[in-house]
């Protein structure tokens, strides 16, 4: 039995490295507007993050893109308006808040690149790995899943081995 708690650990850990870039997909991040400054004023989120700005001052303040992308209008101070807007494409997004701009309330989200891909083949792996590496022949997988598909079945095969020994 302890042979089997032990597959089922390390099966857990391969879930466990391999979720979170898949997880990252959709994230949500927060981001204060104070007076007047945004906090945090520079942020890097991956593809796919959702940034809410959320007025926390007692001036009116706006998310306002410089590309003309988003803008939240005014927001009122003490009303802890909010104002969401999801990045999907890698890039460095400047924007500002229109009464302050001047007072030096900028700010910029980078968006990282390409983590989608990584991403997708993450979730592929994961999804091989906890169907117990049974479908070894699926061999247009990535090469990640592949891998992770091989140390599975391979920690079953050195449990069972060991298994058989402490039986014999
Ligand atoms: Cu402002």
């Amino acid at each position: 039995m302890k042979r089997l708690l032990w597959l089922a650990v390390f099966s857990m850990l391969v879930l466990t490295v391999l979720a979170p870039a898949a997880w990252a997909q959709g994230d949500e991040v927060t981001v204060n507007m104070e007076d007047n400054f945004f906090d945090q004023a520079n942020i890097t989120v991956a593809p796919g993050t959702t940034v809410t700005w959320v007025q926390s001052g007692e001036n009116p303040h706006t998310t306002t893109s410089y590309d003309g992308l988003w803008d939240s209008g005014m927001i009122e101070g003490g009303s802890d308006g909010t104002f969401s807007f999801t990045f999907e494409e890698p890039g460095t997004y400047d924007y500002y808040c229109i009464p302050h701009e001047e007072m030096g309330m900028v700010g910029t989200v980078t968006v990282t690149g390409s983590a989608s891909a990584s991403a997708s083949a993450s979730a592929t792996a994961s999804a091989t790995a906890s169907a117990a590496a049974g479908t070894l022949a699926d061999t247009g997988g990535p090469p990640i899943a592949l891998a992770a598909a091989l140390l599975l079945a391979g920690s079953g095969i050195l449990s069972f081995a060991v298994l058989r020994r402490g039986l014999s």
